[in-house]
């Protein structure tokens, strides 16, 4: 279904993961983020790569399980579970009756819950396709840090994220590039400042400095931006194979 949530111009509140937003939420995420449909693509390639025998994948913040499918059909091992969380209500049972439509056969729990509160245990992929950016910027650290110690030796994080850029006039370039990619998309002015005044108190970008310093603080040995189009990030975080368990 298209999205024309901010077509009519009707006062601007705060932007949830309401009905509303999932019932469009595949178009709106590809006509908003650019290279969207590669990093889904690529988390399937670093599953296929990365995922051990007897562990879990989480997909933290999984809309409607996009990465959660990504992972499912490139796992090479049968022994494998996927943990899918969000804390949207309305997401959660969308990705539920997607999940029992899918053939493949790693099995996947679709969880309510905050990200910030979900343990991680015995993972060895970790995937936040563009969450972090949600979680009040006091939670990150700690989050972050969750996800490195539930990780196996050898496992990865993907982080996905918009950014925000510290040099002024790059920071500017990108926001108006990446308005000039929706409207190339097909959304006019008035949706995209609509959906600019609904998004600016709820989703907070970072510098990739910060990210990389937070992960890197976390204990994470390999760190590096794989994808980025204009202001929107893909990272990959490894656990040195080496660390210790925990
Ligand atoms: C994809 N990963 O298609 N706890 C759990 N879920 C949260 C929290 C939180 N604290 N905050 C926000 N969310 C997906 C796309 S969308 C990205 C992720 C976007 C959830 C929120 O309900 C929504 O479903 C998701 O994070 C962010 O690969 O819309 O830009």
């Amino acid at each position: 279904m298209k999205d024309t949530l901010y077509q009519n111009g009707d006062e601007i509140v705060d932007f949830t993961f309401d009905e509303k937003v999932v019932e469009v939420f595949p178009d709106m995420i590809k006509r908003s983020v650019p290279g969207y449909p590669t990093i889904i693509k690529m988390i399937g390639m670093l599953a296929a790569r990365y995922v051990q025998a007897g562990t879990r994948c989480y997909d933290l913040g999984c809309s409607l399980g996009a990465s959660s499918f990504a992972m499912r059909h490139h796992i090479e091992h049968s022994d494998v579970a996927i943990v899918a969380v969000d804390n949207s209500p309305a997401m959660v049972e969308q990705c539920k009756a997607a999940v029992l439509e899918d053939d493949a056969e790693v099995p996947v729990a679709v969880l309510l819950g905050d990200v910030a509160e979900t343990a991680i245990e015995n993972a060895s992929m970790v995937v936040l396709n563009f969450t972090l950016q949600f979680l009040p910027p006091e939670q990150r650290a700690a989050v972050i840090q969750r996800i490195y110690d539930g990780l196996v030796p050898g496992g990865i994080l993907v982080l996905s994220e918009k950014l925000r850029f510290e040099d002024p006039h790059l920071d500017e370039l990108y926001i108006d590039l990446h308005h000039g990619f929706k409207k190339a998309q097909g959304y006019s002015d008035m949706e995209i400042a609509g959906k600019r005044s609904a998004l600016d108190k709820v989703l907070i970008p970072e510098s990739l400095s910060t990210h990389r310093q937070r992960m890197k603080q976390a204990g994470f040995g390999s760190v590096d931006v794989w994808f980025q189009c204009l202001n929107f990030a893909s990272i990959v975080a490894v656990k040195s194979a080496e660390s210790a368990r925990g």
